[in-house]
């Protein structure tokens, strides 16, 4: 007989598959005519950063799963958008090539190659026509483009605002370059200095990024984070008169009823605000504010707890209330007045026109500046007469410059490249002008990646607006790590372009109707994958030995999708083993009818795994289909129930199930575009059937069993009734002669 050979057989189907363009995403006008009413579903993977190191089995986890999820959707009928690409601008290749000098361009381009070819190995059906590239002038050209619709509607500016920087290697850090306050390549103690920097204004769109999600199927989790982030908060702002001078000291708070209780104010301090946990330190400044409603005196203090960015930069302290106000006024031997709320306050602040109601958000406006050069070049020109301006629309792109050298310099590295500001006109008046030399910040690209999907070789615009009506919004989005800033970035994009009518109104208020991350995967010794620990285990450590399919089944089958597990290879032997046996399972002979218990299991087994499938269930799902294999491992089946366990199989394994549907059941085309099948509840429905038991003739009592399968059998019957404590009395210390049995019926022990 056959022997399982995945290596032959993954090699085949995928070159197949390939000549074919069997995943080709179908076009609209295929899709009218296709089942399922034309109905179409968009699944998308958060695309990966094309790192040097390779993919790991940990990242494939999510691949697999929206795999599994556009496969079984493709055999329900429906046309299925599922694309892959590359997140590649970033640090990291800058980085690399500072070091090696290497061109980010090739080393990008080169890590792609690996990505893809892993990808590939693992049998993930992605549509490589739809491939994109963020570094790539045909995508960051409309980066740059949606910057100036941004900046034309007053959601893209530019003001100062402080950048890390390390004074030894003159370069700005992003924040995850700065470890402990130092520099992360040279351990230099790293300075804040004020730079112009660029700012979308996100904070403009902070209520609907809380509304929004109202409606849409992500887990609870993901929302709080998203609501905690924005941090809306309502309260007042009250004044408090100055003593000697004509001015009004406005304090922000949420408890306007403590308000009785202050003994002193607060504002901003010169220094960096102190993060929550850091020594409270502030000054007397000499000065006294009138509490407005107990016209009390209190001192005006300078202190590094209060931000000078959120509220009014300044607070009203109740060290009786608020656990930071009693730190700061114990230290500075402040007093501490403990009188009872009072509710009345805002309405008589409101009246008495010493306060208003007012909502604050602790989310900030998104600075997209990076002076850096591996990222899409802002496309702003300044002139001295005036001021900046976007580049004509059809000046796009803004060409990345290749004349740099990637060593800091203490700005941004595109500034020294001599083609880049080569008669450079403003845009206005025609005079001598320069370009920006900052580079928007990766985040941009990933807001909007998912809209390009739909149409990635579009010159004219981001994408025609019957591709964006086809397939947006996303119906399922896959992925994890740390999302949040992404996902509420371009969540911000997409109701911006909803605004401009760039994307129909009609597509709804959210780009992702459903969210699902993967829990880690683990290494072998429980801890997280990582070069340090040596436990890092790649697809190309596991495909060539066990196969693909064996790697997907394992994966989903490690627990629930979205918990963390630590790799086993036991676990991948186990899931190799399970594979060889259905292989040969499939190979043996069919039977010319079905058992009743195997039609029974059949739907069942058809049920459970379409519901499991639709709730991202897929370790419950192999589970049910492992004991539907043994059911008929052990009682054969037809050539029509095997067929059918092929197609539940085939979005999990999809080589072997390929293989078999074609070679050995003989069936017509591929498994993955046949129709998934369908459970019948009647087969579902259990008959209750009693049966009699009788001791010597006599009635003793009666048993009731679940299926004709089990009223027939002889012994589970007998046994049954001698379980049966109500009956096992009359036989109790007897010698059982004889069992007279009439299957379905009655049984009779003689005694
Ligand atoms: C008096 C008070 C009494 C307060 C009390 C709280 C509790 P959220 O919810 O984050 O908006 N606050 C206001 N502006 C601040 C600033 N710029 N920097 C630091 N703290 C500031 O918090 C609002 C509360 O944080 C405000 O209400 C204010 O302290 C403080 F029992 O006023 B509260
Ligand atoms: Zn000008």
């Amino acid at each position: 007989m056959n022997k399982y050979n995945h290596t032959s057989i993954e090699a085949k189907w995928q070159e197949i598959w390939s000549k074919r363009d069997s995943y080709k995403t179908p076009s609209s006008a295929y899709r009218t005519l296709k089942v399922n009413n034309g109905n179409k579903k968009y699944v998308l993977d958060m695309f990966p950063y094309p790192s040097g190191a390779t993919m790991h089995v940990g990242h494939l986890e999510g691949y697999v799963a929206t795999d599994i999820i556009s496969r079984y959707f493709r055999m329900q009928g429906y046309s299925v958008l599922h694309p892959m690409g590359w997140d590649a601008f970033g640090l990291p290749a800058e980085n690399y090539a500072i070091k090696t000098g290497i061109h980010p361009d090739i080393s990008i381009k080169n890590n792609i190659e690996t990505f893809k070819r892993q990808l590939t190995s693992a049998g993930l059906s992605y549509d490589w026509d739809k491939e994109i590239d963020t570094s790539s002038p045909e995508f960051y050209k409309w980066t740059q483009w949606l910057f100036i619709q941004l900046f034309k509607k007053g959601l893209a500016y530019k003001k100062k605002s402080p950048v890390n920087f390390c004074p030894k290697d003159e370069t700005v850090l992003a924040n995850e370059q700065v470890v402990d306050g130092k520099c992360e390549r040279c351990d230099t103690v790293v300075i804040q200095k004020e730079l112009d920097q660029w700012f979308f204004k996100i904070t403009a769109y902070a209520d609907r990024l809380i509304s929004g999600l109202k409606d849409i199927d992500w887990a609870d989790e993901v929302k709080r984070q998203q609501i905690n982030w924005i941090g809306r908060s309502e309260g007042m702002v009250l004044d408090f008169k100055v003593e000697g001078d004509d001015t009004v000291l406005k304090v922000f708070t949420t408890r306007p009823d403590t308000l009785e209780s202050v003994t002193f104010v607060a504002v901003a301090g010169k220094d960096k605000a102190a993060s929550r946990d850091e020594e409270k330190t502030g000054k007397f400044t000499g000065k006294y504010a009138i509490n407005p409603m107990t016209k009390a005196k209190v001192q005006i203090w300078e202190t590094n707890y209060v931000a000078s960015d959120y509220g009014t930069g300044a607070i009203m302290g109740v060290p009786a209330y608020d656990e930071r106000d009693a730190e700061f006024a114990k230290k500075y031997h402040l007093d501490i007045l403990n009188e009872p709320f009072n509710e009345a306050v805002a309405e008589k602040a409101i009246s008495e026109g010493w306060g208003k109601k007012e909502v604050n958000y602790h989310l900030r406006d998104w600075l997209i500046s990076r002076q850096r050069y591996w990222g899409a070049p802002i496309p702003m020109i300044y002139c001295d007469k005036c001021g900046w301006n976007p580049v004509d629309e059809k000046d796009l792109p803004v060409l990345l410059p290749r004349d740099v050298d990637f060593l800091p310099h203490g700005e941004s590295p595109v500034a020294r490249s001599k083609s880049f500001q080569k008669d450079v006109k403003c845009p206005k008046c025609g005079g001598d002008a320069k370009r920006e030399v900052d580079t928007m910040d990766g985040f941009v690209d990933s807001s909007w990646y998912f809209i390009r999907f739909t149409d990635p070789k579009n010159d004219k615009a981001i994408a025609s607006p019957e591709s964006i009506k086809d397939w947006l919004p996303v119906d399922h989005y896959v992925g994890g790590g740390h999302v949040v800033q992404h996902l509420l970035f371009a969540r911000f994009f997409w109701k911006f372009l909803i605004d401009e009518g760039i994307l129909d109104k009609s597509l709804g208020e959210e780009p992702f109707l459903k969210l699902r991350a993967p829990g880690w995967i683990l290494g072998p010794d429980s801890r997280k994958m990582s070069k340090r620990w040596g436990n890092v285990i790649t697809p190309d450590d596991i495909i060539p030995k066990f196969g693909a399919d064996t790697l997907r089944v394992y994966e989903m089958f490690m627990g629930p999708f979205d918990i963390m597990k630590p790799w086993s290879i036991t676990g991948v032997e186990g899931i190799s083993r399970f594979l060889s046996r259905l292989y040969r399972i499939f190979n043996e002979d069919s039977a010319t009818t079905d058992d009743s218990e195997v039609i029974f299991k059949l739907h069942q087994t058809i049920k459970k795994v379409t519901n499991d499938l639709e709730l991202y269930k897929f370790n419950t799902s192999i589970s049910t289909l492992m004991e539907f294999s043994n059911l008929i491992a052990s009682k054969g089946a037809t050539k029509e129930t095997k067929s059918i366990l092929a197609q539940l199989i085939a979005p999990f394994a999809p080589h072997l199930a390929e293989e078999v549907w074609v070679e050995v059941l003989g069936q017509d085309s591929s498994v993955h575009a046949s129709i998934w099948p369908k459970c019948d509840e009647k087969y579902l429905k259990i008959d209750k059937i009693s049966i009699i038991v009788q001791v010597n003739g006599k009635m003793r009592g009666q048993l009731t069993v679940d299926d004709a399968e089990m009223a027939n059998n002889k012994e589970r019957i007998e046994g049954l009734a001698k379980k049966d404590v109500k009956i096992a009395k009359w036989f109790e210390e007897k010698e059982i002669k004889k069992t007279i049995f009439v299957p379905g019926k009655l049984i009779n022990f003689v005694v």
